[in-house]
C-alpha cells in the first residue's frame, strides 16, 4: 500500500512514523509513506498556502491552488483509491474504516491547518473526511499518523504473528482480556491460575468471560 501524506508541517510526521511496527512494515516493502510539503505548490514565493477568510473573522484558510495543484500533481503518477480530508467534523474513525481501508492500494491524507481548507476543494476533490475523536488538534498530522499506524499494522505479513490482529480490541467489537508475563506471583500479586493450568481450552473461555465483562464494564456502548 502507498500513503501519501499532504501537511504544512511535515516535521510533524518524521517521527511517528518511522519506528515499531510502521519501521517493519516499511521496511518489508508492505507500506510506503512519503510526506509532502504543501508548500511546493505554494502560490508565491512567500511560500503562501493560506488566505483570510471571505467574509471576516478570526483564522487562515487554506487556499484552493496550492491544494489543487498538489492534489493533481500527485494524483497524475497514478490516481488515489481515496482523497481523505482529516478533520475534527469528519465521520469518526475506527476499527471498521481501518480495516476498510486496510484494503486501498493508494490513500492521500490532507492535512488541514489554521480554520481548515477552503470548502471548494473538500466538494470537488476529496473522497471522504475523517476525524479521530471529539476534540480538537492543531492540525491533521497527528490524526494521519494514527490512521496510518492503525491501517499499516493490517496489512497482510506486517505483524509477526499474522493473527494476532485478529484478537486486538475492537477487531470483534470487545474490549482485549488482562494479560500477564513472569514472574507468576509479584509482591504476592498472582496471576490467574487457569492461565498457568495449559488447559487451552478453559483460557480461553476464561479470556472470552473476561473480555465481555471488561468492555460491559468500561464500554457498554460497544455490547449490542
Ligand atoms: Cl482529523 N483533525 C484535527 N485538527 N483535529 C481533530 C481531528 C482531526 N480528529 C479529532 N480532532
Amino acid at each position: 500500500m502507498d500513503i501519501h501524506i499532504l501537511s504544512v508541517v511535515p516535521e510533524l510526521l518524521e517521527s511517528p512514523l518511522q519506528h515499531s511496527i510502521m519501521k517493519r512494515a516499511q521496511d518489508k516493502g508492505l507500506l510506503t509513506v512519503q510526506v509532502h510539503h504543501l508548500r511546493q505548490w505554494a502560490v508565491n514565493e512567500y511560500g503562501q498556502v493560506d488566505d483570510y477568510q471571505f467574509g471576516g473573522g478570526a483564522g487562515m484558510v487554506m487556499m484552493c491552488e496550492p491544494l489543487a495543484r498538489a492534489i493533481e500533481a500527485l494524483s497524475a503518477e497514478k490516481p488515489f483509491d481515496e482523497i481523505i480530508y482529516l478533520t475534527p467534523d469528519g465521520e469518526r474513525f475506527n476499527q471498521q474504516i481501518a480495516n476498510g481501508l486496510s484494503l486501498k492500494e493508494r490513500l492521500l491524507f490532507i492535512c488541514g491547518h489554521y480554520k481548515g481548507i477552503d470548502e471548494r476543494i473538500r466538494e470537488h476533490f476529496v473522497t471522504r473526511e475523517l476525524s479521530i475523536g471529539d476534540y480538537v488538534l492543531s492540525g491533521g498530522e497527528l490524526a494521519a499518523a494514527v490512521i496510518t499506524d492503525a491501517i499499516g499494522r493490517l496489512l497482510p505479513g506486517v505483524l509477526n504473528d499474522e493473527t494476532s490482529a485478529l484478537f486486538d480490541s475492537f477487531q470483534d467489537n470487545l474490549l482485549a482480556p488482562p494479560v500477564y508475563t513472569r514472574p507468576d506471583e509479584f509482591r504476592g500479586w498472582k496471576v490467574p491460575p487457569v492461565l498457568l493450568s495449559g488447559d487451552h481450552r478453559k483460557i480461553e473461555e476464561w479470556r472470552h468471560d473476561q473480555a465481555l465483562k471488561r468492555t460491559e464494564q468500561r464500554r457498554p456502548d460497544l455490547m449490542d
